[in-house]
């Protein structure tokens, strides 16, 4: 029997039991994250590509550009919320993020969730020629125009493109937005240290997964793609400063509670 040749051979069992525990956990995390992107993208990547034909007309796009700005925010709005929803039912389905400490779950959520839809964009990017998949049919830049933002929109979609370059798989892409959530980083956590453990489990399982699958060099790549993320969302705080400041009363009617609670 297998287990008898492995007694026989104690040098190799030794090996074995020396590597097998951490190969065995960190790809049974790796299945646990990949499930849960899994459950919670909200479109399933080839959906996206096969509504890529679907793009905006010329008379839909002067039809955005002339919303009022608030009309435009709130919708804007209401869309990264809708989005954000399921980052926390992803986030709830990782294991080991509800063992956390209440305070510390909404720190990550608080600081990450923005920077996962961001990565998770990208699957409804279309890169051939610069349009993502918003409310119902592709759309460039233009789209957003009435929303006053351009240079974060610009970088938004810039980031998308450089994202796309990476051709990331589905299962890169649910390590990669788990590693961005799972940051031990973040101001005002309680248990760091736990989190720090949590994020290293992850770290490995993705590093793991990029190595067998020959594709060690995006992991270079990609920290560069979360200090892009960083400044992405220090931008949109910014231009929302910027928006509520010139419209104090409004502010409260306009956006849906968790964006709110989120940003404000
Ligand atoms: C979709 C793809 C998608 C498309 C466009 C105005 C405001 C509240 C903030 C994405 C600044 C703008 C939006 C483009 C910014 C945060 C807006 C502009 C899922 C939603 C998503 C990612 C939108 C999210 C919100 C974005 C990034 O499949």
């Amino acid at each position: 029997s297998p287990d008898q040749q492995l007694v026989n051979a104690p040098g190799l069992t030794c090996r074995l039991v020396s590597v097998l525990p951490s190969l065995l956990s960190s790809d049974c995390l790796t299945a646990n994250i990949v499930k849960s992107h899994r459950e919670t993208c909200q479109y399933r990547v080839e959906e996206l590509q096969a509504l890529r034909w679907k793009v905006f007309s010329r008379e839909e796009v002067l039809a955005y550009q002339s919303k009022s700005v608030e009309e435009m925010w709130q919708r804007c709005a209401y869309r990264l919320t809708d989005s954000i929803q399921y980052v926390v039912e992803f986030a709830k389905r990782i294991d080991g993020f509800l063992e956390l400490s209440q305070n510390d779950q909404i720190v990550l959520l608080k600081g990450g969730s923005l920077e996962v839809v961001l990565v998770r964009m990208c699957r409804s990017f279309n890169p051939d020629n610069g349009t993502v998949f918003f409310e119902g049919k592709f759309g460039g830049t233009e789209i957003f125009k009435s929303l006053g933002c351009n240079d974060l929109i610009a970088s938004i979609f810039e980031f998308s493109q450089s994202l796309c370059a990476l051709h990331l798989s589905e299962q890169e892409v649910a390590l990669f937005t788990a590693v961005v959530l799972l940051n031990p980083e973040r101001a005002c956590l309680q248990e760091k240290e736990k989190v720090a453990r949590l994020h290293s489990h992850v770290d490995v399982a993705f590093k793991n997964t990029l190595q067998r699958s020959h594709r060690d060099t995006v992991l270079s790549k990609l920290s560069q793609k979360t200090l892009q993320l960083k400044s992405l969302c220090s931008l949109h705080i910014d231009r929302l400063r910027l928006f509520l400041e010139l419209r104090p009363l409004l502010a409260h009617s306009l956006f849906p509670p968790l964006y709110h609670e989120l940003f404000t």
